[in-house]
């Protein structure tokens, strides 16, 4: 059982009950969810619930009451001890770990949540609850709002509105501590590790799913819960399938085999790397090509992952390099400009660059506000990921060059995980190399 440092949560329920200034906050954590019949998913904790609290059991629930007075802002309903569920289940905390190891100022049964939230309610000015997610929740929370806003009109007291958490909660997990950037090293340490692994064991292995076993295996090995998404092991035209997870594909020699993988740490912090090899240990003509035009517009837009800049510059400077390669090569023609404009190379490349990278794999935060692009700040994480498919799934836009065969099944991306800092922006993920050179054998 996970055992979290105290003082990382309390430094942010602090930092959290500040920004909610007199509001009261009602955050549920994850459900174990069906698999079939007796069988669930592994549980996975909600991750706002997680980075407030490190309390990694199902069907709790967080009260942080802004309104109260200190030592009565920090409730967790949680399920109680029971032998005979705890036999069946594993071990749970119940209420008294919750308050003596998880800080709560006061712990409850998840059972008692219908008669007490009202109390603890009363006296907030708003409620922040994030509605749409949780209905059997939102039931209560409806209803006890309803009761206020009568209130309200009647007595002048109660909560006016329902706000949503992720105005305060995105805006502090998109800057990492130093503690999570600690985390966040080591989780994409063992990613990168894990890709050190295919590339040194391509040669003996003849399936893609063994290559799914090799690196799961070793997250684990290393201690993490386990993949932090569905690994993405595609070789040859499977590859041009952004999320192809079906992993079951014999590896022929002279295909490439993308890999896209990551492992999430015991408390969710996650990697996400992708590399692209050959096989057979040598690229062709037309493979090497291609890599070289996603690994240039990868580095160039890495370079400007810096201080002041943004995701959509970031984007905009991978997608130059890649056009202007592609360009070269007959694969699109026309002006770059132009080709940007009327988004003419979406047969080739029809992603973003990038992502926040934290708790989530996709992590929250904003990349703009409306027309306002959000300026990379030190303590960010995203990812750069560039690529190039060449298949014919998507038609040839009017005017641009047809794709000669010799090109079909060539798809390529590179993937790293870039700490953004006062000096130049830090590649996590710098253990898995790259170079042609260090992929060819
Ligand atoms: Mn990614």
């Amino acid at each position: 059982m996970f055992k979290p440092d105290n003082k990382v949560f309390a430094e942010r329920r602090e930092i959290f009950l500040n920004k909610l200034d007199g509001k009261a906050a009602i955050i549920p954590g994850a459900k174990l969810v069906k698999h079939h019949a007796d069988c669930e998913y592994p549980f996975r904790q909600d991750s706002n619930f997680w980075y407030l609290t490190g309390f990694d059991e199902p069907d709790a629930i967080a009260l942080f009451l802004s309104h109260k007075p200190e030592g009565e802002r920090f409730i967790l309903f949680v399920s109680p001890k029971d032998v005979i569920s705890e036999v069946w289940h594993g071990f749970r905390w119940g209420l008294e770990g919750a308050e003596k190891e998880f800080k709560a100022d006061k712990a409850h049964s998840i059972n008692e949540l219908n008669d007490l939230l009202p109390i603890y309610i009363n006296g907030c000015d708003e409620i922040v609850f994030s509605i749409g997610k949780h209905p059997l929740i939102e039931k209560i929370v409806l209803e006890i709002f309803s009761k206020q806003l009568e209130s309200r009109s009647r007595l002048g007291v109660g909560a006016n509105s329902i706000k949503s958490p992720e105005i305060y909660l995105n805006e502090m997990r998109l800057i990492k501590s130093e503690f999570e950037i600690k985390r966040m090293k080591e989780a994409v340490q063992i990613s990168a590790e894990a890709h050190e692994l295919v590339r040194e064991s391509i040669s003996s292995k003849k399936n893609e799913r063994q290559i799914q076993g090799l690196i799961e295996g070793f997250f684990l090995e290393k201690g993490a819960r386990g993949p932090a998404y569905n690994s993405i092991v595609a070789s040859g035209d499977n590859a041009c399938i952004l999320h192809y997870t079906s992993n079951n594909a014999p590896l022929n020699n002279g295909d490439l085999l993308l890999v896209d993988a990551g492992c999430s740490l015991t408390d969710y912090y996650n990697g996400d790397i992708t590399r692209t090899i050959p096989i057979s240990g040598k690229f062709s003509k037309e493979q090497k090509i291609i890599y070289e035009i996603v690994l240039s517009a990868q580095k160039t837009a890495i370079k400007s992952a810096v201080i002041g800049s943004n995701s959509s510059t970031v984007h905009n400077v991978a997608l130059k390099v890649l056009i202007e390669g592609l360009k070269e090569i007959g694969l699109l023609s026309g002006s770059t400009e132009g080709i940007i404009e009327h988004q003419l190379y979406k047969h080739l490349y029809m992603h973003k660059t990038g992502h926040w990278l934290g708790l989530d794999v996709h992590d929250v935060g904003a990349y703009r506000m409306g027309e306002y692009e959000v300026p990379l700040k030190n303590g960010m994480i995203l990812t750069v990921e560039p690529g190039i498919y060449i298949s014919d799934r998507i038609p040839v836009p009017e005017g641009q060059p047809i794709i000669d065969d010799k090109w079909k099944g060539i798809g390529i991306r590179i993937e790293d995980d870039i700490l953004v800092k006062d000096t130049n922006p830090e590649v996590l993920s710098i253990a898995a190399l790259k170079e042609i050179s260090d992929l060819e054998f």
